[in-house]
């Protein structure tokens, strides 16, 4: 390489990730092949538009590129193309939240999604998002004694406020989501249902979460999450939506014309040609293994993290991630995850329900298990790394050799 600047830092972050245990449950660790078709030829051309009708010459193997993805990415949850349109080509989460209440919800009208406080996402509305400047934001948290969903009163204020869509789908809710119960609500008052799988994509796509797909109107999803692709986004719509067929609505047309031209420019075909690589590798029997596993590790994890007694919101998981009340033993989210990090375990900060700490300094730590569980580690490397977090945490303990080691164990 001829720039020794950047082959440093390239080097520095190789090493960083191989000896460190990575906890962030939006993380993880892509194929050499993902890796390579990211930085491919693909990235030197521009693409506007859709396959068939672009703006710009040469673009054959760029709309062969796009019906390739667009169809493995039906195939990796196992849609059928005439009932679901899926859209490749969102730069990543937000932008792709963004287009679909650019596409479906007129400006200034309700949008109904959970408080990022409670576990929601910034694009779900929040006051300092486009999505809460633009939109009218309802918002909904937990319940305060179970930290669950409580889907009564979910209806209740759905009824009373009327948003034209409904987000289901979090980014620090460790349990399961009733899509269905959902979606009653939703038909309720006439509202989309949107959920934003971003976070357990890859259990859906590996029969480890329940499937959003009977029930929803648009899912959007990251790539590179649980489902283990490159930074990107996709957008599914259900052509057989009674809500946008009552609004009058070509749901297809609309949310695809609020990727291009409302938000977007040209595609990034490099991210769209790794992207497929992944989701082929999504639809493999491999990765149902993998997602499997990716749950049983969280399991294990939250099982001996409550054994040496600490405190999980909504009492432990059924999904890829868990949430660490560290307050309750007198820790804050922040110095626990910068000593944690001192040690080379990676962890985020995170507010637990109806925390009374802010957001800079919150109540949790969050934990998932999909990179960790890409390295090969099972159940019982969990209980050692319940079991470092809990030294550090706990007794202030140096475990920087125990963690290189574990690391060196198992390649990135
Ligand atoms: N930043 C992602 C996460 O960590 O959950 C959400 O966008």
């Amino acid at each position: 390489m001829k720039d020794p600047a950047i082959e440093k830092l390239l080097k520095k972050e190789a090493e960083r990730q191989k000896y460190s245990l990575d906890l962030i449950p939006s993380e993880n660790i892509v194929s050499k092949e993902v890796l390579r078709v990211l930085g491919s030829e693909f990235t030197n051309k521009y693409a506007e538009g859709y396959p068939r009708a672009r703006y710009y010459g040469g673009n054959e193997y760029a709309d062969e590129l796009e019906e390739l993805c667009r169809a493995r990415a039906l195939a990796a949850f196992r849609l059928s193309p005439a009932k679901w349109h899926v859209n490749v080509q969102p730069y990543s989460g937000s932008p792709a939240n963004l287009a679909v209440y650019l596409g479906l919800v007129p400006p200034g009208e309700k949008i109904m999604g959970m408080q990022l406080a409670m576990g929601g996402h910034l694009t779900h509305g929040h006051t300092v998002s486009a999505t809460g400047k633009f939109w009218t934001a309802v918002r909904y948290g937990v319940d305060k004694k179970t930290e669950l969903l409580d889907y009564a009163a979910l209806m209740k204020l759905a009824r009373r406020e009327k948003p034209r869509l409904i987000v289901a789908g979090y980014t620090a809710y460790p349990r399961m989501i009733d899509f269905r119960k959902f979606r009653r609500i939703a038909d309720a008052v006439h509202a989309y249902l949107m959920v934003d799988m971003s976070h357990f994509a890859g259990l859906v796509a590996g029969g480890a979460y329940p499937t959003p797909f009977d029930y929803a109107d648009i899912v959007t999803t990251t790539t590179h999450k649980t489902l283990r692709g490159p930074r990107g986004a996709m957008i599914f719509m259900n052509r057989a939506s009674k809500i946008a067929k009552r609004n009058g609505v070509d749901i297809a047309k609309a949310v695809d014309r609020a990727v291009f031209p409302g938000l977007q420019g040209g595609p990034h075909l490099n991210q769209i040609a790794a992207a497929a690589v992944a989701l082929r590798e999504d639809a493999a029997p491999a990765f149902r293994a993998y997602a499997r596993q990716i749950v049983r590790n969280a399991k294990a994890l939250s099982a001996e993290l409550a054994r040496l007694g600490w405190r999980l919101v909504a009492g432990g998981s059924d999904t890829h991630l868990i949430l660490m009340d560290v307050a309750s033993q007198g820790l804050s989210g922040k110095e626990a995850s910068v000593r944690l990090e001192k040690n080379g375990i990676i962890a985020n900060m995170n507010t637990i329900p109806y925390d009374p700490r802010p957001p800079m300094d919150p109540s949790g730590i969050r934990l998932g298990t999909p990179a960790l569980t890409t390295r090969g580690m099972k159940e019982k490397e969990m209980k050692e790394v319940a079991r470092l977090i809990d030294a550090v945490l706990r007794e202030n303990r140096d475990v920087r050799k125990d963690v290189r080691k574990l690391c060196a164990r198992f390649k990135v």
